[in-house]
């Protein structure tokens, strides 16, 4: 009699349910497998981290005294996927049942919903309970009709973990702080320094790997400084709340030139790997309140995107996959232009934005969602073009969380599920937000001609595409009115100036796969 019991790269807590029982029968199977690494292009540090944690997570379990079968990238007879690796187990163990958690992604459930028919061996796949919503009670919410937006569904959060709760009522007499955190970054303001890792042996044995293996792979490999095991993840956590959190709220949707972090805690690479979990994540910020180390509008508006945004997207996700994916609410087509991958362009903006991606493996919220996305909104990309490529650049990217972010929030191909209305904006937002505009090749204050800045004419480009699908949406009314008072020639110089400057960006090169 042996049990196995699967652990995934993403999967990395000692409390995951598939390892709650483990005992003298088991043993603990984890794989490294080309097929994870491929399916999208994944940045270096991306392939890095997870594969260097699994490797950290793996001796930790050993040094327990459980017994784990790791098999590694470099293992001849390694088959290169899930499914190949867990029958190659089954069959090496003599295993009689096999125990695994619910996976991040539809296309792993896909596989792993086959494996009781396929290896003919009982499969018990369990709920993930690191999340403080599970998908079946995310289902009953939904069906319950308080889902339809983030912030009833944030409430009821609230009110069920008890976080910043005093008795029935939110603390300081209000759910939500976000009018307050909606401030530029002040002139010489004092960022705090960021913790970076120093490599140990088994990261840089990793490294080499993925130099040798994936050295075609986006991103820069070097320097990698993100947190591995669960110590340093604890220390990031730390670290954050003592340096950052007291000034999360204010500046939540600035942006510097240079500055790649500003005050974002940098916790979602090893939240979604499972280094850390959502809860204790928060109960450290709101022990920093109660301590009056942080103040209110930075604690709430800290715990709202991962009680609130992070815990919605995945019911979002779950509750609609796999038609979720396949939705194309704007009819977007254009293919994605090449400067996602180089950062060259004389955008500014988006030259920072790819380039802390490129660096880092990381871009915060709103480079993600005002710049990145803006664009690819605003320009029309195709959604599993531009979802691919979110997928493949972040380290912290998992389906689950990725595509209602992308599909739904940037793009809006889910007509609305995610949001009343897209986010949307001309240059005028990035100037506001930022300090790009100032060293920008483009002029952020001209609407048209060869010196505007192409957020301008993109953006009325956009409306005008769909003003009659606008038209009927009320928190669009506003631009449509606006366009509706242009006269015919600036409406048509517009439309010539936004084509003009689309076609002429280069598309992305073949070398860069799409998602299998
Ligand atoms: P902070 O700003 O410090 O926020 C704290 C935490 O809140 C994050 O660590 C994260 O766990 C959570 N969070 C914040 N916003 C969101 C959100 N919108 N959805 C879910 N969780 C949120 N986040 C991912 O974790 N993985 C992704 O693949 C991902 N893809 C995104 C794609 C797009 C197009 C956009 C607009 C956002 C995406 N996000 C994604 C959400 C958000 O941008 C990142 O969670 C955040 O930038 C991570 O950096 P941080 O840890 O410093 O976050
Ligand atoms: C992203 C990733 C990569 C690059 N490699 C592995 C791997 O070799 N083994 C593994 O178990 N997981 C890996 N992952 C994470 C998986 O893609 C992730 O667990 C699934 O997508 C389910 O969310
Ligand atoms: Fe971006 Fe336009 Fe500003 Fe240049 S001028 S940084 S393109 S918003």
């Amino acid at each position: 009699m042996t049990r196995l019991h699967l652990v995934l790269g993403d999967q990395l807590s000692h409390a995951l349910t598939a390892l709650s029982d483990l005992g003298p029968d088991s043993v603990v199977l984890m794989v490294e497998v080309d097929e994870e690494a491929r399916y999208v292009p994944h940045h270096k540090q991306k392939i890095t981290l997870i594969l260097s944690a699994m490797r950290h997570f793996g001796e930790g379990l050993r040094a327990q005294g459980h017994r784990v079968d790791y098999v590694a990238l470099d293992d001849p007879a390694n088959t290169h996927s899930f499914s190949g690796e867990v029958a190659r187990a089954v069959k090496r163990h003599g295993a009689t049942r096999l125990i695994a958690t619910e996976p991040g992604e539809w296309r792993v459930w896909q596989m792993m919903t086959g494996w009781q028919a396929d290896l003919g061996l009982p499969v018990d796949i369990r709920e993930d309970t690191r999340f403080f919503c599970s998908r079946a009670q995310f289902a009953a919410l939904s069906q319950a009709r308080k889902t339809s937006r983030m912030e009833y569904f944030y409430r009821e959060m609230r009110r069920q973990s008890g976080l910043l709760m005093a008795g029935d009522s939110p603390v300081g007499g209000q759910w939500n702080f976000d009018s307050d955190n909606r401030k530029p970054l002040p002139k010489g303001a004092k960022l705090p320094p960021r913790l970076r890792f120093v490599p140990d042996d088994t990261t840089r044995a990793v490294m080499a790997l993925v130099a040798q293996r994936f050295g075609d792979s986006f991103g820069d490999l070097e320097p990698f400084g993100w947190p591995v095991t669960r110590d340093e993840a604890l220390q990031a956590l730390d670290h954050f709340v003592a340096m950052a959190l007291p000034h999360f709220g204010d500046v939540q949707d600035a942006m510097k030139a240079g500055e790649d972090f500003l005050y974002h805690s940098l916790l979602s690479p090893a939240l979604n790997c499972g280094l850390l979990l959502p809860r204790e994540v928060c109960v450290a910020a709101e022990a920093a309140y109660a301590a009056g180390h942080a103040p209110l509008n930075a604690v709430e508006g800290f715990i709202r995107q991962i009680l609130g945004w992070r815990e919605f997207v995945r019911g979002i996700y779950w509750d609609q996959m796999p038609g979720y994916a396949a939705t194309n609410g704007l009819d977007a087509d254009r293919a994605l232009p090449d400067l996602y991958w180089t950062g060259e362009t004389k955008m500014r903006c988006m030259a920072e934005a790819v380039g802390t991606t490129r660096r880092t493996g990381y871009a915060h919220h709103i480079q993600r969602l005002m710049v990145t996305g803006n664009f690819a909104l605003l320009a029309g990309l195709a959604p599993a073009e531009v979802e691919a490529w979110y997928l493949a650049v972040y380290v912290d990217a998992y389906e689950w969380v990725e595509l209602p972010n992308t599909h739904g929030m940037v793009l809006h191909a889910d007509a609305g599920r995610i949001g009343s209305k897209p986010y949307a904006a001309s240059g005028a937002y990035i100037n506001r937000m930022s300090d790009y505009c100032g060293g920008c090749a483009y002029d952020v204050k001209e609407k048209l001609g060869p010196k505007a800045c192409p957020f301008n004419y993109l953006y009325w480009d956009f409306i005008a595409r769909h003003e009659a699908r606008f038209a009927n949406n009320p928190r669009m009314a506003m631009p449509v009115r606006t366009l509706r008072g242009m006269d015919a020639d600036k409406r048509a110089q517009i439309r010539e100036e936004a084509s003009r400057f689309l076609d002429g960006l280069p598309p992305s090169g073949p070398s860069w796969p799409r998602r299998g």
